[in-house]
């Protein structure tokens, strides 16, 4: 019988289930080193902490992890039910809520080691906290993408610490009756993107769809519909999302430095977002700050009988 120890929170309605202790033994190197490790010798493990019968396909797993770096606070390597994630905003949220419960680390910043880079964290009162994330920038404007049984549809291809198919122009109604449609309806649009070879930065593959819509609250300014790889949806409205609509944004001269983006979810859940600018990025790239409030929901042990045919979770 082996057991783990999983702290579950949830960011904005998006759950983040964060192992604390009993996961794999990685090594000392990089985090993007250590997520192949992860991925090549532990994903039996992965599978047993997110997939059923211990966990959902929506659930987010990060891994705490000892970071390389000394003047970080802690490093995470995110995944879910089919594999692992680049970098997740709602993650960190709901990470650095979970340290603080833990009593681990207090108000203030942390820096916090992903695969994709350090982002910086800060914990607020109320456990909110605001991600200053990796450096997004938009890749591609107006891309056109024949859909089966839909059309053409056009979109923009943007990073965001994952990378992202944003669409405007969709017909669809985002509301939350819909999730089965709308994740159909972007399961074939990320489908019609790998079929025609429409990919981001040297061929990474766009596991990512984002539609966007009117917002339900006069407040906000957006509200999205997220299709995440596992075809699972965002109940947040995704950090590294927000990032990447952030970057088009600014790629259209639609937001300034000091400006606040209220993106809404499918859920009607708000993160804040707004952008900095570093003149020594390649033009066009912001920071993205993301803010949102995580609740610890579950402080458990997952147990793991070897006899157990399903010790692994249900594997696809
Ligand atoms: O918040 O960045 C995010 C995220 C990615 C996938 C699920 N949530």
């Amino acid at each position: 019988m082996s057991s783990i120890h999983i702290i579950d929170s949830h960011t904005e309605g998006e759950p983040t289930r964060l192992v604390v202790a009993g996961g794999p033994e990685l090594g000392e190197g990089s985090l993007s080193e250590r997520r192949e490790i992860f991925r090549r010798d532990f994903d039996a493990f992965r599978s047993a902490v997110v997939n059923e019968p211990r966990g959902a396909d929506h659930i987010v797993g990060a891994l705490l992890c000892q970071p390389s770096d000394a003047s970080c606070t802690a490093g995470v390597i995110f995944f879910n039910n089919t594999g692992y994630l680049q970098m997740c905003g709602h993650g960190t949220i709901g990470l650095v809520v979970t340290l603080a419960h833990l009593d681990l680390i207090g108000l203030g910043k942390h820096r916090i080691e992903t695969p994709v880079g350090t982002v910086t964290a800060q914990l607020h009162e109320g456990n909110r906290v605001s991600v200053a994330n990796v450096p997004a920038y938009r890749f591609a404007k107006a891309v056109q993408v024949e859909v089966e049984g839909v059309g053409s549809i056009t979109g923009d291809i943007a990073w965001g610490g994952n990378w992202f198919f944003l669409v405007a122009e969709h017909g669809q109604e985002l509301s939350v009756q819909r999730v089965r449609e709308l994740t159909e309806f972007s399961r074939l649009i990320k489908e019609a993107l790998a079929k025609s070879g429409i990919t981001g930065h040297n061929g990474a593959e766009i596991d990512h769809v984002e539609l966007f819509g009117p917002p339900s609250h006069s407040d906000n300014h957006s509200r999205n519909f997220v299709l995440c790889p596992g075809d699972q949806y965002d109940r947040s409205p995704c950090g590294t999302g927000t990032s990447a609509k952030l970057a088009c944004l600014y790629a259209d001269g639609k937001i300034q430095v000091g400006q606040i983006w209220r993106q809404e979810s499918i859920l009607g859940t708000v993160f804040e977002g707004q952008i900095q600018i570093d003149p020594t990025l390649k033009n066009g790239t912001v920071l993205p700050i993301i803010t949102g409030t995580a609740y610890v929901t579950a402080d458990a042990k997952l147990l793991r009988d070897m006899n157990d045919p399903l010790r692994d979770g249900v594997r696809f």
